[in-house]
Order: C-alpha cells, then structure tokens, then sequence
C-alpha cells in the first residue's frame, strides 16, 4: 500500500478509466447475468452502507428482505416457504446440500444423484461437505433421465438433485418425474432453478412447454432461484427456499451475543444491497412486467434461431429456456475469432461442438443481425 493516499478524483478516474476495458452488452452473448433494471440499481445503490449481519440496527432492510423473500416465494407455489437472501446459485445449492447433509446424520458415506449438466458448483459444494457427487446420463435434449437417477439412488444417497435450466444448455430436467421419484422414497429433492427460477413462471403463463418445477410438487424440499440472473437484479443477488421452516432451520447457527437472531445462510456481515435492488425490481416490474420481459427474450431467442436456420447453421437441440447451442465443429477456434472481433461467446469444455448464445434482457434483434453476420464472415456452417 502506498503511504501517502492519492487525491480520491484521481483515483475515482483511474477506476471509469479501468472500467471502460469491460466488454460493453451489446458485444456479450455468453451471460446469464444482464445490465440490472434501473430501479434495482438505484435501490441497491442507496443501501450500499446496510449490513443484514446486524438486523438489531438495520431493522428497516431486515423487513424489505422478508418483502422480497415473500415475493419470490409467492412464485413457487407454497406461500409459507421458508427462503434466505444469499449471495447466488453457488451459496443457494451450498445450503440446500447442507441442510439434506444433516438431515441423514445416520449415513456416514453420503452420495447426491444429479444430471451430467449438473453446475459445477456442486462440485465444490461436495467438497467442502464430504458428499460423493454422482452423475447420470441425460436424453437427447441434454436433460436427466429419470430412468438412469432411478439406478444410482442407492442406500448412502441424500438427496437427488435436478436442474431447471442447465448453464450450458438451458435445460429443463423432467423435475415433475424426478420429484415424485423423491417422494416415494422419501429422498431429499433440490432443484437448482438459479437460472431457470425467473424464466419458467413467466414463460409458463405464456403457455411455453415446460415442467412445473416449484413447490407444488410434493417432493420439492429446496429450490435455488437467483435474482442477479434473469431476475435482472444486482449482483450478489441470490436466494433458496425450503418447502418448510424446519428444514431451514436445521442449519440455524447462534451468534455470540444475545439478542442477536440466529444465522441461517454462510454470509455474516452482507450488505442489504442486493435485497433492496431485488425488492425494488420486483415491485417495479410486477407479474405483468416479468412476463414482458419473458416474452421479448422468446421472441429475440426466436428470431435469433430463425436467422441462423436460414443461414445454414443447426441447433444442437431445440431449446427450453434462452440459451442457443449451434453445432459447430470448430466451436473453441470460432469463439476464439469472435473475441478477436470483440464478442464474447462460450463453448462447454465438455460438449467442444456447442457454440452458446445466451439470450436475455440486454439482447435484441438488432444485436442478433450485427452477431449474425460477424458468425457468418467467421464460420461457414458445416455441410448437411
Ligand atoms: N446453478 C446454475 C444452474 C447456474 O447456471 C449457475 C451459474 C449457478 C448455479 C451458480 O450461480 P452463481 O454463479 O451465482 O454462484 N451459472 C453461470 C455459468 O456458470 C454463471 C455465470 C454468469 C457465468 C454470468 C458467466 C457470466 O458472465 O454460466
């Protein structure tokens, strides 16, 4: 560290300056995450200096957690879930595995069964808790078979895991199958809808195809959905819901000092930011604007895939949510040129083929036809 501070101007320079090298949206089709709506900015701004570690003192961002907690959950088909704010998908499905960890104290070699497209967070997560992650094959649409879950369930499994929205393919697990797979034996079930948790209610109510994935399915236990992704909040913006109070309760931890409420998520001292951005994006937008906004990303998704059909390319698979994967044997060297050119896509170190385009509220059709056309100059599509 320097001895002398520098004139706080120079150094606020310094950082636009810095910030000026990031990739601006409109050349970024790799992201989940998007520029946050303008209320969830101004919000999150205004709370910068809140700690929800201490909600003695900061009593009026405790009740705008609960506000947006309550909004979410009130998504997720089960009005008295028990939810945390967190910091995002890695610390949601952290905690659920957690909570199905100490449910099964009586098993001393635990094992989850989840898909191969499984997020990598998971790996980490079994690390850090002694769990043997074990993957399972997926179907033509890159989705986890229920079938082959069925045979890796065994006596040491604490919990089955689906996914709704892969990160790599936008898949939609069979979760209605898997759930009642759970229930019957009485298995701890998380869905990790990190990514799939601000799509699916929306583009469900449009009448898109896709499974019912929340707690009105009987063997839901947990459920990962994050705001900082499709939920266009601030990053970190994360959140997981327990069908009911005890489960959450299971990982309750005590402070030091009394009065002092218990601790239920990994963070202590966090900012309230992310819940003031989150609250303030929901109650802006409502149902009617998340539906506005779902239906803009389909049509911009469509027309993307339209525009590459008609230039020669194919889709690996037709998708769920809005995530396009082009077949390109040349992906990892098309990506390459295409961050040459300045845009940022990304290619599965497991599925090499997959060109991936994500598809959310920063992209439009005007974006697509400017990507198109660079794709075109770049790769020749494959023969047929
Ligand atoms: N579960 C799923 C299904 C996810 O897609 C992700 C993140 C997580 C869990 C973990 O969430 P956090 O990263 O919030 O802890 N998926 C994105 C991915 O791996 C993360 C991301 C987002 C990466 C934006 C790059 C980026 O620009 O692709």
């Amino acid at each position: 560290m320097r001895k002398q501070g520098r004139a706080q101007s120079e150094v606020l320079a310094e950082l636009d300056n810095l910030r000026t090298r990031d990739v601006p949206w409109n050349r970024v089709l790799n992201s989940i995450c998007t520029v946050p709506h303008e209320a969830a900015l101004r919000a999150g701004q205004a709370a910068l200096d809140s700690n929800l570690g201490d909600l003695r003192i900061f009593r009026g961002c405790r009740e705008v957690e609960q506000k947006a907690l309550a909004l979410m959950g009130g998504l997720l088909g089960k009005a008295d879930c028990a939810g945390s704010l967190v910091s995002g998908g890695t610390e949601a499905n952290l905690l659920a595995m957690y909570v199905a960890r100490k449910r099964r104290p009586d098993i001393a070699h635990p094992e989850i069964v989840a898909g191969e497209t499984v997020h990598y967070s998971f790996g980490k997560v079994c690390d850090m808790l002694g769990i043997t992650l074990r993957v399972v094959g997926l179907d033509e649409r890159f989705r986890m078979r229920p079938d082959a879950a069925l045979e890796a369930i065994n006596g040491n499994t604490i919990a089955l895991v689906g996914t709704a929205g892969s990160s790599e393919f936008g898949a939609v697990d069979p979760i209605e199958e898997l759930a009642a797979i759970a229930h019957r034996r009485d298995l701890y079930f998380h869905v990790d809808a990190a990514t799939g948790g601000f799509i699916i209610p929306f583009a469900r109510a449009l009448g898109r195809d896709l499974p019912q994935f929340d707690f009105s399915l009987a063997g839901v236990s947990s459920i990962a959905m994050d705001p900082h992704k499709y939920g266009m909040s601030i990053i970190p913006a994360g959140a997981v819901f327990f069908r009911d109070q005890a489960l959450r309760d299971s990982i309750n931890l005590e402070s030091f000092f009394n009065a002092t409420p218990t601790h239920h998520s990994l963070i202590g001292t966090r900012s309230g930011a992310a819940a003031a951005a989150t609250y303030a994006v929901l109650e802006t937008l409502g149902f009617d604007g998340y539906l506005d906004v779902t239906r803009k990303n389909y049509r911009v998704m469509d027309y993307l895939i339209e525009q590459l059909v008609q230039h020669g390319y194919r889709l690996v698979a037709p998708p769920q949510l809005n995530i396009v994967n082009v077949d390109l044997p040349n992906a990892v060297e098309v990506m390459r040129a295409l961050e040459e050119c300045g845009w940022i896509i990304s290619v599965s170190k497991r599925f090499r083929h997959c060109l991936r385009l994500v598809v959310t509220h920063h992209v439009d059709e005007a974006m697509v036809d400017e990507f198109v056309e660079r794709l075109r100059s770049i790769a020749t599509p494959p023969a047929l």
